[in-house]
């Protein structure tokens, strides 16, 4: 059972807080209440992280959520949320120090989601993790909804941000990093990131900032899907192809780690976020190779679904998929 909540999908026990190493700024000072804290956060270390296989299936079920919802609002982005489902699955369930009943704890790591237009992702996952009930996702979108098509952080506890004017969402997350340093706190800033977000001119000051303070307390995860809204506006048109070329030497040159994973490869994405977080010296970026509208087939790889709702036929054959998917999960671990 999720901490006060409901069963989670994905038969993962939400009360197993996933947990990694602290890493307070050296030489500054210590607050008591934090102290506390990590103390009783560390005793939780020793429990075990939830099974790749865990992850996979949570995964699956966030993205039948996810499709349901944006059917069941009738509006809403799909292809971005899909792309990122692994990546948010990853660090609710597997990586950051939080706890879904106490959603102000001021130890608790925090997440921004810089390309709020996924927003839906990021409510499914906090949903499942116990924020709240996953009822509540067929809120989406609607007049006084707390969950807004673009997140609202004074709407929704466990918002760290409002986001959507992309471009916006690292500058705060280095602002976070910058404060938790001076202030001796252990927490760690993940921020996410469109490849067509960082086209933004805000994204490159906020990195040259972040860099310049060694904030290696934060992290950026590039989620990598090589599209955009509409394609890539060229000289004769719209093109399909990729031309932010290395995202990953662009962050580097501006005096960041680089890392790379696979984005919807739990192994992958898991040795990537521990590493990011035990790097010191630098802020890190995760590039994370993904695939827009990841986990049904008819969306994948089409920009067309960045923000399109699905048929009713369309939404059946979505859940038939992600099921197969999930029942495939289950199969790998019986043999
Ligand atoms: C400043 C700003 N300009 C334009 C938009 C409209 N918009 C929403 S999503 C999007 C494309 C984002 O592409 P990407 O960052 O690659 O996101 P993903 O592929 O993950 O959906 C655009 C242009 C916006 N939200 N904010
Ligand atoms: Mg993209």
């Amino acid at each position: 059972m999720a901490p006060g909540g409901a069963p989670l999908p994905g038969g993962y026990n939400g009360a197993t807080m996933p947990l990694g190493p602290a890493k307070a700024a050296t030489g500054m000072k210590e607050h008591v209440a934090m102290t506390v804290d990590a103390a009783s956060e560390r005793a939780n270390q020793a429990q075990s992280r939830p099974s790749l296989d865990e992850l996979r299936r949570t995964s699956a079920e966030a993205r039948k959520l996810i499709v349901q919802a944006i059917h069941h609002a009738g509006a809403g982005h799909l292809g971005g949320p899909m792309s990122a489902a692994d990546l948010l699955v990853a660090l609710y369930f597997d990586r950051m120090r939080i706890d879904p009943a106490r959603p102000d704890w001021p130890g608790r790591d925090r997440f921004i989601l810089s390309k709020g237009h996924s927003s839906i992702a990021l409510y499914t996952v906090l949903a499942m993790r116990g924020y709240f009930p996953t009822e509540e996702l067929m809120t989406f979108d609607a007049a006084h909804s707390r969950l807004q098509g673009h997140p609202d952080m004074h709407a929704l506890p466990g918002l760290e941000m409002s986001t959507g004017s992309l471009g916006q969402g690292l500058s705060p997350g280095a602002g976070m990093a910058l404060g938790a340093k001076v202030r001796g706190d252990a927490f760690h800033t993940w921020v996410m990131l469109g490849d067509g977000e960082i086209q933004e001119g805000q994204i490159w000051e906020a990195a040259f900032m972040a860099a310049r303070y060694g904030l290696d307390n934060l992290t950026a995860i590039l989620d990598y899907n090589g599209l955009p809204q509409f394609g890539w506006p060229q000289r004769g048109g719209f093109t399909r192809e990729i031309p932010i070329d290395d995202p990953g030497g662009k962050f580097r040159a501006f005096g960041w780690n680089v890392l790379e994973c696979d984005g919807h490869d739990h192994a992958s994405i898991r040795e990537a976020l521990d590493a990011a977080q035990a790097f010191t010296g630098q802020p890190t970026c995760v590039v994370a190779h993904t695939v827009k509208g990841k986990g049904v087939s008819y969306m994948e790889g089409d920009f067309n679904w960045h923000a399109k709702v699905p048929s009713d036929e369309q939404l059946a054959s979505a859940l038939s998929e992600l099921d197969d998917q999930i029942a495939a999960i289950g199969e790998e671990a019986a043999a």
